[in-house]
């Protein structure tokens, strides 16, 4: 066994030369990981007792791409392509043997390996398009020539894992080991090849299947049109398409040239800052400064929900994919029996797509109970309450949980924006409550306040992130204030929209200046919607808002075809002249005159007092970072991933233009506008929010 340095191992089994990497947590492409395979394969070449090599890694997995770590830093080492030089040059054969994950730029030094073999469990990808670039080490190039165009287009802009058995199929791998015996069976390959004297294959000479899509031209502008609603706004895929149109029709030296061309392109834009930013923002989130890496799990193995409505059945799912039980109790059998009912008909309208089996359904519904009586959660680990946003019912509720369930037992509250402490006090085990906020739709939306109370132990905040992570969710640890995160940032961008169509700029303008920033929807299409009359009282109401007018004109969102928008049959949107006509009628009754507003200032009045009040929330300890804010933003409302999320663009735009657009709608429309003291802090002093420690 030679060590060729700290994380590359080189010996010989028989005249075989095994190069081991061991680099955790990834074996990522770091210089250290180039050098050493480099140097390995120098002394294998050098070596006439060798016939051949295989490249294998030690740890979880397999090279799972380029070090991200050492993007943006000053080159060093060897190059990734000097490295696949003396790969695919060798004048001996080289077999990677992969497990775990070959993934980017992993996954393309297996390509210019001459033969692949792989365990079953294993995945191979090229995923680069996820944090906005391209496989820039020959994927784009090698990738067609061995699965063939359409396959290609998808795995690369979709950045999908493809697991081993499918690679066999598509000859991306040529063997599969058993698992366990990688090694061996990479070794067993390596001399049955030396045997059958093979001649050395290499990826870069094979191009029939590239030569055939010459005659199919159409197939990338159909893949584009295909695509085009989900690549709106990225930029990696289309150049990803344009790498792949070179592959077909360039020779391999040219494409390569393209390929990096563009590859650069991408990793000195905003959009690939943005995506790297938001892959490590999206990890550090599960992170909790303070608490021990050793804090005690509390065992969940059965759930309590309190409340069948739409949230308690969406959050039901969540356990019940995860195949834990759940007893969900209620206080009316109607509402009960809807509520599981409701569950069923979401799993049947999942297998109708063809995404569940019917066994599923089955055995997700066995895991589920209900009742009315309280007392069936006297065990359970957790129970979840999810009942009408009312301080008195929860605080009652919580009473009663407190001498009903076992001693140990979490409490959670489904609060979206209520005193968790508050609900707290009525138990005499504070420390036991947390908040659990999950984002309708529930069983779907990927994000979860988990709300920590001034009381709230540590192991049942430890016990809750793990548990996120179990169901699937993204978790993000929050304080208590009003709001929370989210929504407390959220009702600075809706009091701005509703406040500039008070002033001239008309609802379908704001959707679509924040639809093309990025927004799967703006602000007045979300609430047609979702209703405008939630929570609106026909007896009550009295023109008092712009709102309660349009209701009581029975204009109540996309189920009454008609709202800020009028909706044909299909419920397709279009600006609606009487809304327009109501909005002047009552913003002159409200005594506002009406102006032209900007694209450039609805985007800057609707996004700036978000970033502004995401500072707030840090000066208070109500996020542990900044990049949280951005992970809560990008997984529960929709902020384009591709622009990290508000505190990001905050840094990227220059928090020295924000402050002082903020101080100059604060001189024009008032404190509410007033600039939080950190902003004012960073700006003065040329720092960003990503300069700024988490909180401890
Ligand atoms: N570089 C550096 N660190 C990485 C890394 C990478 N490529 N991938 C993961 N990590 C760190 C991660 O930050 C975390 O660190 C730890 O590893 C565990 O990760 C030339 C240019 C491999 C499927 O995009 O998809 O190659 O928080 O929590 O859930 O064309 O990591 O522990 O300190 O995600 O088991 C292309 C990205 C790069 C793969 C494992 N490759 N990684 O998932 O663990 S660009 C990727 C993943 C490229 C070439 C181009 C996943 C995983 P810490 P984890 P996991």
């Amino acid at each position: 066994m030679t060590a060729i340095n700290s994380v590359t191992q080189l010996h010989r089994i028989d005249r075989v030369a095994v190069i081991s990497i061991h680099f955790p947590p990834v074996n990522a492409l770091s210089a250290a990981v180039r050098d050493g395979i480099h140097g390995a394969m120098q002394a294998a070449l050098q070596d006439a007792a060798i016939e051949a090599v295989v490249l294998i890694c030690e740890g979880s997995t397999f090279i799972a791409g380029a070090d991200i770590t050492e993007f943006g830093k000053p080159p060093a080492g060897v190059s990734l392509a000097e490295v696949q030089r003396i790969l695919e040059e060798a004048t001996k054969p080289v077999i990677a043997a992969i497990h775990g994950t070959a993934l980017g730029g992993g996954l393309e030094v297996a390509l210019v390996c001459h033969w692949r073999i792989a365990v079953p469990s294993a995945r191979l990808g090229l995923p680069e398009v996820n944090i906005g670039l391209l496989p820039g080490a020959g994927g784009t190039q090698r990738l067609p020539r061995i699965v063939g165009v359409e396959k290609a287009l998808e795995n690369m802009t979709s950045g999908s894992h493809v697991r081993a058995g499918e690679a066999l199929e598509s000859g991306l791998i040529d063997e599969l080991a058993p698992e366990g015996e990688l090694q061996a069976a990479a070794v067993t390959f390596a001399q049955r090849i030396v045997a059958e004297k093979r001649p050395l294959r290499k990826i870069r000479d094979q191009n029939e299947k590239v030569l055939a899509a010459r005659d199919q031209p159409d197939i990338f502008d159909k893949f584009r049109q295909a695509n085009a609603r989900k690549f709106r706004g990225l930029e990696a895929p289309e150049r990803i398409i344009q790498c792949v149109e070179a592959a077909v029709n360039l020779p391999i030296e040219q494409g390569l040239k393209r390929e990096r061309q563009l590859f650069v392109e991408l990793m000195q834009g905003q959009q690939s800052a943005a995506l790297r930013y938001y892959f490590f923002a999206s990890r550090q989130a599960w992170q909790v400064p303070g608490l021990a890496k050793d804090t005690p799990l509390l065992p969940v193995e059965t759930v309590g929900i309190l409340g069948a409505g739409t949230m308690g059945a969406g959050i039901a799912m969540n356990f019940l994919n995860a195949g834990i039980p759940v007893h969900i109790v209620e206080t009316r059998q109607e509402a009960l029996d809807r509520g599981l009912a409701t569950i069923r008909s979401n799993y049947e309208n999942t297998a109708r797509k063809g995404r569940l089996q019917l066994a599923d359904i089955e055995q997700r519904m066995a895991r589920l109970t209900g009742s009315l009586d309280l007392q069936q959660l006297a065990d359970v680990d957790l129970v979840i309450e999810a009942v009408f946003e009312n301080m008195d019912v929860k605080k009652d509720i919580f009473r009663r949980l407190d001498q009903t369930c076992k001693a140990g037992a979490i409490l959670a509250s489904n609060t979206s924006a209520l005193d968790l402490n508050e609900i707290a006090s009525a138990t005499s085990r504070p420390e036991s409550v947390i908040g659990l906020h999950f984002f309708s739709p529930a069983n779907v939306m990927k994000l979860l306040e988990v709300v920590r109370g001034t009381h709230t132990s540590d192991n049942i905040i430890a016990t809750s992130m793990q548990l996120a992570k179990k169901i699937g969710k993204v978790a993000v640890l929050v304080g208590v204030c009003p709001g929370f995160v989210g929504n407390r940032i959220l009702a600075q961008r809706q009091r701005e929209a509703n406040a500039l169509i008070m002033e001239g700029a008309m609802p379908w303008a704001v959707d679509r200046v924040l639809y093309q920033f990025g927004f799967p929807m703006g602000p007045f299409a979300m609430s047609d919607l979702a209703g405008l009359d939630l929570g609106w009282n026909k007896e009550r109401s009295s023109s008092s808002t712009l709102r309660e007018v349009l209701c009581e004109m029975d204009r109540r969102g996309q189920k009454s075809g008609a709202g800020f928008y009028d909706y044909d049959e299909k419920r397709t949107a279009a600006p609606s002249r009487l809304v327009e006509q109501t909005i002047a009628d009552f913003a002159k009754k409200k005594g506002f005159s009406t102006r032209e507003v900007s694209d450039e200032e609805i985007l800057e009045r609707c996004i700036y007092p978000m970033i502004n009040e995401g500072a707030k929330i840090l000066e208070e300890g109500m996020a542990l970072r900044a990049c949280d804010i951005d992970v809560v933003w990008v997984n529960g409302y929709g902020w384009p991933i591709y622009r990290g999320g508000p505190m990001f663009y905050g840094d990227q735009i220059g928090l020295d233009k924000v402050l002082a657009r903020m101080q100059q709608f604060e001189q024009q429309l008032g404190p509410q506008f007033k600039p939080a003291k950190l902003l004012v802090e960073l700006a003065s002093s040329g720092r960003k929010f990503s300069d700024l420690a988490p909180a401890k």
